[in-house]
């Protein structure tokens, strides 16, 4: 066997074995935001190939929505003209007593209250570095109850609740960090949590109060959403009476992410208000470029750049994501996307903001009083899920504009895989009705794009939504058709009624295509599995181009014209090509344009689709199970 051929199996096997993984977690009541999120992880984008795809889509391209967004950073007319009129002018001027705003105030100092109170640097964790657990004894009990938190708990409870992490900032957000306005707006930090390891949680705790300068700290308010633990009760009360700043609150019964934040936010008193997830650590100059932001303008609501804790090691890995915002699928999860050229012209250097269709939810900052202008959350949303998106879009329709503000830089233990956590009715459920009322509220006629993702949700219950319509009028928003085309034209959009979808099934064996996990990234040969109905893998798009589609943005490319050729996973250019097929109903083939050859189911024991002469042999039939209405 080739390298190749042996890293084609691995890769396959291990996405066939995570996509098992999902389903079973699908289907097991418990899931985490991360654990569906990985599913689109952040990848490393391919420079050579990035974004082309969507220039030869003939996507259109982005309009900014303003002609020039001036960040508060950037250079004032003022600043330039100081500088071209050299040292002699500027001298002049300071002895006509005109000083130059540059030296006017001290410098900005990075406020990082840890180092005092490091005793070694070389104990364990410090700097942000690797750790690990020595003894036998202690590996085997971290492994014995890695599944309570799915990180490892042991080795978290053994560092430095101050441990000390590197000021990852860029050059450019060093340099920027003395030119923010002078008087910030104060933040209350809120941090809700169920069932969270309490070192994990307090050192999210220490971390804002050693990183956040005092001036601009009004309080840290800690939510308990009904963990029921009598680890979190007292111990964690006592862990926080040193903190006068620290206030925590418990909710009675399981509220949800949406109510135990509602929580935390009635008792805010700061300007802003930031939410933390309960296992992250602030970076050095963290809140200022946040609180920067905001000063800016009020409307304006900021995430900071999300940086991988590691669930093993505790290492702060740094940034993956840097290239990424955030978008969604239809099927209304949050997805990274590779941010669009004509969006990266608008940034001046890697420290300007990115504007961002969506937040990944977890980690933001608001202005206080406008988080309850808008309408704070959607109160009837239970436990998460949607709320991230319902936000997002709510935010851009009316008027304000969000931001992954690069510049500030937390860490997030990214737990593994499986969660700890129950939702109380199901996950499936919970996520219907939220995505439901996310959708009917907000996407107009976009809409259907949701539903004929996920048939199954059209006739779910999803409550009372006259409250929030009318708030959307109220608020006068703008229409889901300006945000995609505003805001979000990189977005993939499926057509709304395709000539055939579904999972596509060859009857004489029972099998379908499966994409089992591909991802264009590996080139992936696209396989054939059991037919299961849960779409998902096997869920396809004929195009009226003639593409087979997977997920939006994923067509199944041959390029090859032997007997027995493989079928791929790429991009989707658009251009027909390798992407273009033909096929009926009525003679239910698939036949590739350009290579005259069918798809083929292949003998039994197949993994992979193939591609053969087309004799019209059963392997060779495929009905989608869903055909557009002539
Ligand atoms: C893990 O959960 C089990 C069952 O709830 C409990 O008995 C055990 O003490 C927990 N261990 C840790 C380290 O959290
Ligand atoms: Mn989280």
């Amino acid at each position: 066997m080739g390298a190749k051929r042996i890293f084609n199996i691995i890769v396959i096997t291990s996405t066939f074995w995570f996509s098992v993984t999902i389903l079973v977690l699908m289907f097991s009541n418990e899931m985490t935001r991360e654990s569906l999120t990985m599913l689109n992880a952040p990848v490393v984008l391919d420079k050579s190939k990035n974004h082309k795809y969507m220039i030869l889509a003939g996507v259109q391209p982005l309009r900014p929505n303003e002609k020039h967004i001036k960040y508060p950073w950037e250079k004032d007319t003022d600043g330039q003209s100081e500088k071209s009129q050299g040292i002699l002018a500027i001298s002049a001027k300071a002895m006509m007593g005109v000083i130059p705003r540059k030296n006017q105030g001290s410098k900005r100092k990075v406020y990082d209250a840890s180092i005092g109170k490091m005793k070694d640097t070389m104990s364990l964790g410090e700097g942000g570095r690797a750790a690990f657990l020595k003894s036998d004894e202690d590996k085997k009990l971290a492994e014995k109850f890695f599944a309570n938190h799915s990180f490892n708990w042991l080795l978290s409870d053994r560092l430095s609740l101050d441990r000390t992490l590197e000021d990852v900032r860029s050059p450019s957000c060093k340099v920027k960090h003395d030119n923010y306005p002078r008087n910030l707006p104060t933040t209350s930090v809120i941090i809700c949590f169920h069932k969270e390891r309490l070192s994990v949680l307090l050192r999210t705790v220490h971390s804002v109060i050693n990183r956040t300068p005092p001036h601009l700290l009004q309080e840290v308010i800690v939510v308990d959403d009904f963990s029921q633990d009598p680890k979190l009760a007292k111990p964690l009360d006592d862990g926080v009476k040193e903190f006068t700043k620290v206030k925590v609150l418990r909710m009675k019964k399981r509220e949800g992410l949406v109510r135990a934040r509602l929580q935390g936010a009635y008792a805010a008193k700061g300007d802003v208000l930031t939410f933390l997830d309960s296992h992250c650590e602030a970076t050095p100059g963290w809140a200022e470029p946040l609180l920067g932001r905001i000063a800016e303008k009020r409307s304006n609501v900021v995430c900071p750049a999300i940086e991988v804790i590691n669930a093993d090691t505790f290492a702060y890995q740094g940034s993956t994501n840097a290239d990424q915002r955030g978008g969604f699928s239809w099927d209304l999860f949050f997805r990274w996307k590779g941010i669009p050229p004509e969006e990266q012209k608008l940034r001046k250097d890697d420290s300007d903001p990115i504007r961002t269709p969506t937040m990944a939810g977890g980690l933001f900052s608001i202005h206080r009083q406008y988080f309850f202008d808008i309408g704070t959350y959607d109160e009837e949303m239970d436990i998460w899920g949607g709320e991230n998106l319902e936000l997002s879009f709510r935010v851009w329709m009316c008027g304000g504009r969000l931001e992954i503000v690069t510049c500030s830089r937390v860490g997030h233990v990214f737990r593994k895989y499986t969660s700890p956590y129950k939702f109380p009715d199901g996950v499936e459920r919970t996520l219907t009705k939220n995505f439901n009322r996310l959708a009917e509220v907000w996407m107009d006629e976009y809409k259907e794009l949701y539903y004929n993702k996920k048939p199954q949700a059209k006739n779910s219950d999803y409550g009372d939504i006259s409250k929030r319509v009318a708030l959307r009028k109220r608020l006068n928003c703008h229409s889901f058709k300006w945000y995609i085309d505003n805001v979000y034209p990189d977005v993939q959009m499926p057509e709304l009624n395709p000539p055939a979808r579904g999972e596509v099934r060859n009857p004489s064996s029972g099998y379908c295509l499966d994409s089992l996990g591909a991802k264009p990234e590996h080139n992936a040969r696209v396989g054939i599995y059991v037919c299961h109905g849960q779409a998902g893998n096997q869920m396809f798009v004929l195009s009226s181009k003639g593409e087979i589609i997977f997920e939006e943005e994923n067509c199944l490319d041959v390029s090859k014209t032997y007997a027995g050729a493989p079928v791929e996973m790429m991009k989707c250019h658009g251009l027909g090509g390798n992407q273009k097929w033909d096929h009926s109903k009525a003679h239910g083939i698939l036949k590739h344009i350009s290579t005259q050859q069918c798809l083929d189911k292949g003998s039994p024991g197949n993994q992979y689709a193939i591609m053969n002469p087309c004799d019209g042999r059963e392997s060779q039939r495929w009905v989608f199970s869903h055909y557009k209405d002539k």
